[in-house]
Order: C-alpha cells, then sequence, then structure tokens
C-alpha cells in the first residue's frame, strides 16, 4: 500500500509537555533577546527547532546503558564499549572521547596545525574553523561551486571540487596542509552530502601527496543514506557498510556526538595515526579529562555508543530523512524559497529570495528567523552573514553566497503534526514578508557572534 509519509518507526514512552504562548508574549521575549534566536529561554519556545544538536530523544535501551555506567575515574567499562563500536562501525584505530565535537577540534587543530598552514574543506563550519584559525591555519573552502547556489539540484552538493584541492596544493605545496577536513554532510551548504565516489577520489589525491584526510563525522549517517539513495553502485548495501567504507577513505575523524550518535551530550576524536594518537591523548588530559573519559560520565560513553548502533538501522535513518524532507517539500509547493535538494538534518529557508529588498548588512535570515519565532513560536537559526563572521585580518564582515534560516529537526522529537505546524507558520510569513524589516547589530562580541550578538529592528 503506497502511504503518505513513512510514519515514526517508534513508539512513545514518555512525553515532556511545552508550553503554549501568545504573540504578545513571543514579541517581549524577541525584544528581550536582542532579536537573536539563541538568548531565547527554550520554554518561550513552542517547536524548538534551533538545532539538530544534542536535542535528541534518547531510546530506553540508550537510558538502560545510563544505569550502567562505570564512573571510575580511569579504565570505564563504557570507555572500552564506546572504543569497540568506533573500531567496529566506523573503522578507526584509535579513539579519545571529548565533551563534544569541538572538544575534538580543539585537539586536533592543536596537534596536527603548524602556524602557516593551510586547512582545505568542504565549506567552513563556525567552531571547526575558528580552531584551525586560532592555531594559525588558514581555511580554503575548496567544496563544489554548486553548494553556493541555492537552486541547483545536484544531488552530492557537499562534494569537494577536486580542482581546487589541486591548486591549493600546487600553489602552497603538499607541507603546508596537514590534513583536508572533509564534512559529511555539509551543515551549512544545506545539510548536503558528499558522494563515495568523491571521498574516493579525495583520498587518492591526499595519498599521492601524503595529506591527511580528517572528515568531520558529526552527520555521517545521514550522509551515508543519501549514498545509498543516489548512488547506483551503493543501492543495496546496508547502512553499516556505507559508513565503514567512507570512513576507510580517512585518517581520522572528529565527533559531535550530539548529532548523529543519538545523544545529548558527547563526541570523540577518532585516529589511524600511531604519533597522532599518542600527542591526542597528551592534550586530551589538559582540556577535557583522562583519555578514558575525556571529559563524560561513563553513562555518556554507554549511551553514545548504544547510540551508535541504532543510528545505522535502516528505518530510523530512513524515517528521519523523510521527515524532513515532508516539511521541505510542503514548503517548496507552496513557493517558499528554499535550499534544494532538502538536506539530511533541515530546511534551510533562503533569506536572499524570501526578502529580496533586505540588504544582506541588514541581516535578512535574522531577521526573518526573529519574525518566524515571533508568529508562531517556532525556534530556527540565522545561517548567514552573521554565522558568518569577520575577516580575521580586514575585519570586513563575511559575505557568505548563502544568507540561511535554517529549520534544524531534531531526532525522534517531533511529529509530522509538528511539520505541518512548522510549514503552515512558514508559509504564512512569506504571505506577509513584506511586513518583515531589517536589523542593525548593537552588541557583537569578537569570536563566534552569531550565538550572543544583539540586534534592533531599523524600524
Ligand atoms: O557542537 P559540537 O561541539 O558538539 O560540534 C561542533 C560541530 C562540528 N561540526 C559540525 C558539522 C557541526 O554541525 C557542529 C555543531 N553543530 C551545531 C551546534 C549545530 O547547531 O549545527
Amino acid at each position: 500500500m503506497e502511504r503518505k509519509y513513512m510514519a515514526e518507526p517508534f513508539k512513545i514512552k514518555m512525553v515532556e509537555t511545552i508550553k503554549m504562548t501568545t504573540q504578545e508574549e513571543r514579541e517581549v521575549a524577541i525584544e528581550r533577546a536582542g532579536y537573536n534566536t539563541f538568548l531565547l529561554n527554550s520554554k518561550e519556545c513552542y517547536i524548538d527547532l534551533l538545532t539538530d544538536s544534542g536535542t535528541n530523544a534518547m531510546s530506553d535501551n540508550q537510558w538502560a546503558g545510563m544505569m550502567l555506567g562505570d564512573e571510575a575515574y580511569a579504565g570505564s567499562v563504557n570507555f572500552f564499549e564506546l572504543e569497540k563500536t568506533v573500531q567496529e562501525l566506523y573503522g578507526f584505530k584509535h579513539v579519545v572521547p571529548t565533551h563534544q565535537g569541538r572538544g575534538a577540534e580543539n585537539i586536533l587543530s592543536r596537534i596536527a596545525i603548524k602556524p602557516g598552514d593551510y586547512v582545505p574543506g568542504n565549506m567552513y563550519f563556525t567552531t571547526t574553523r575558528a580552531h584551525q584559525e586560532m592555531n594559525g591555519a588558514t581555511f580554503v573552502d575548496i567544496i563544489v561551486d554548486a553548494a553556493h547556489d541555492s537552486e541547483n539540484e545536484e544531488p552530492f552538493k557537499g562534494n569537494v571540487d577536486l580542482k581546487k584541492l589541486q591548486d591549493l596544493i600546487d600553489r602552497v605545496g603538499a607541507d603546508k596542509i596537514p590534513y583536508i577536513c572533509i564534512a559529511v554532510t555539509v551543515n551549512l551548504a544545506g545539510g548536503q552530502p558528499v558522494s563515495m565516489e568523491n571521498a574516493r577520489a579525495v583520498s587518492k589525491i591526499a595519498r599521492q601527496h601524503g595529506i591527511k584526510v580528517m572528515f568531520d563525522a558529526t552527520r555521517c549517517i545521514e550522509n551515508s543514506y543519501f549514498i545509498k539513495e543516489r548512488e547506483e553502485a551503493y543501492k543495496d548495501k546496508s547502512i553499516a557498510e556505507i559508513v565503514k567504507e567512507l570512513f576507510s577513505y580517512g585518517d581520522g575523524a572528529t565527533m559531535s556526538g550530539k548529532k548523529d550518535c543519538l545523544v545529548n551530550i558527547g563526541g570523540f576524536l577518532a585516529l589511524n595515526d600511531e604519533d597522532l594518537f599518542q600527542k591526542a591523548k597528551q592534550m586530551v588530559v589538559l582540556f577535557e579529562g583522562m583519555p578514558s573519559y575525556g571529559g563524560l560520565a561513563g553513562r555518556d560513553m554507554e549511551a553514545m555508543a548504544r547510540g551508535m548502533r541504532e543510528s545505522v538501522d535502516y528505518y530510523y535513518i530512513k524515517h528521519r530523512i523523510e521527515q524532513v524532507r515532508y516539511l521541505g517539500s510542503k514548503l517548496d509547493a507552496a513557493g517558499v524559497p528554499i535550499v534544494k535538494p532538502i538536506g539530511g538534518h533541515a530546511v534551510f529557508l533562503d533569506a536572499k529570495r524570501f526578502l529580496p529588498n533586505i540588504p544582506q548588512d541588514q541581516f535578512p535570515a535574522q531577521a526573518l528567523a526573529a519574525s518566524l519565532y515571533t508568529i508562531s513560536g517556532v525556534r530556527s537559526m540565522e545561517r548567514g552573514i552573521v554565522s558568518a563572521g569577520r575577516d580575521g585580518k580586514t575585519g570586513k564582515h563575511h559575505y557568505p553566497k548563502l544568507e540561511l534560516v535554517r529549520l534544524t529537526i531534531p531526532r525522534r522529537v517531533y511529529t509530522y503534526a509538528h511539520m505541518d505546524v512548522v510549514a503552515e507558520a512558514v508559509i504564512d510569513l512569506y504571505e506577509n514578508r513584506d511586513k518583515i524589516c531589517g536589523l542593525e547589530m548593537v552588541y557583537e562580541p569578537p569570536v563566534l557572534r552569531f550565538f550572543t550578538a544583539r540586534f534592533k529592528p531599523l524600524k
């Protein structure tokens, strides 16, 4: 029987009541928050699509694992379980747990980068680039041009442009490139995947030049589903087989467990190289904790190991991708400009096309996110000029080609009925878009400004 959509492959054992708010209450809240959705309190949000990071619902199996936490300072059994799971599922030899993804980025950047180096990547991510730059590297974007075009419907818009990679190697020399960072999927491009073919080709070039490949594994399960769906040779492979092959093209990975490992906190750095592993262990004790807990409780490591095993279940990931696609398709059908193809973790509204009359330095995506919250209680996130920050040398804004609002779907949390509410709110806002005005930034912190910057409407 043909179904309208794949309903949830889980049933609900515990509920969390969400607070309903009025438009008047939300107007007060957004003004107090300086028109920055990061500064709203969660209780002021009806449907919270700020992020898919750490907002996952854990399974009964993961909660059961939480009770088996071995909270030893050293040599916790849960660490060995996590290590075994990473080795088995992802194929990397060594595992250093960290409190979350950026903990792993910090360690990797410190042990691998020398001042004056270059780190190419398939589009930047905020924390990843910040750590690279703090350690003296220049980030170089080597993603395919299609990634910067929200209307281009190529299936693998996360791919590395091999020519851009080769040109960089020719220009600066392989010895100035400690590693290539490949994010699977690419968050700021709209959750777009990298193909297996491309990962293989990048790895081949890297190995020819003695350059390492480090994956940002954060959403690798979503990426693997897209490979199964879109790359002919993989249609009969399991998600687990695809993940394993994908990571065979790398030398290590940073992981934010708060996304595809289905937990609320946790991460790790995985490495094959023995020397780098020894250096990572020296660093982790400084910044996170013993190499057998890295800033995590034993119970958190257990939940992460169990979440990793659940995440490779085909029906889990099929439902996840289809739920995101359901929301995106409703918006698309109503003519709302979104990034296409619809990505893995979120639907991205294209604020440049949504609000063509607001110039980029009046923060159209920030204004759109604030308005969406005010009319509906749906919290989203700016992913445009505010997130991109300023050029360290010139002090000028980075002007990213993509000026987006991200409607990020937490895993296993909301139902299709919630997606309907979100779609109706966005469509209503689109029909009344002429009422939205630009913003002025009235407070700007020096790094990662999007988290705490404050704004004021221009009229
Ligand atoms: O938030 P962390 O420190 O666990 O992970 C950092 C991080 C690294 N890579 C990628 C691709 C991310 O998306 C990421 C965190 N993302 C957040 C918080 C998000 O809202 O998308």
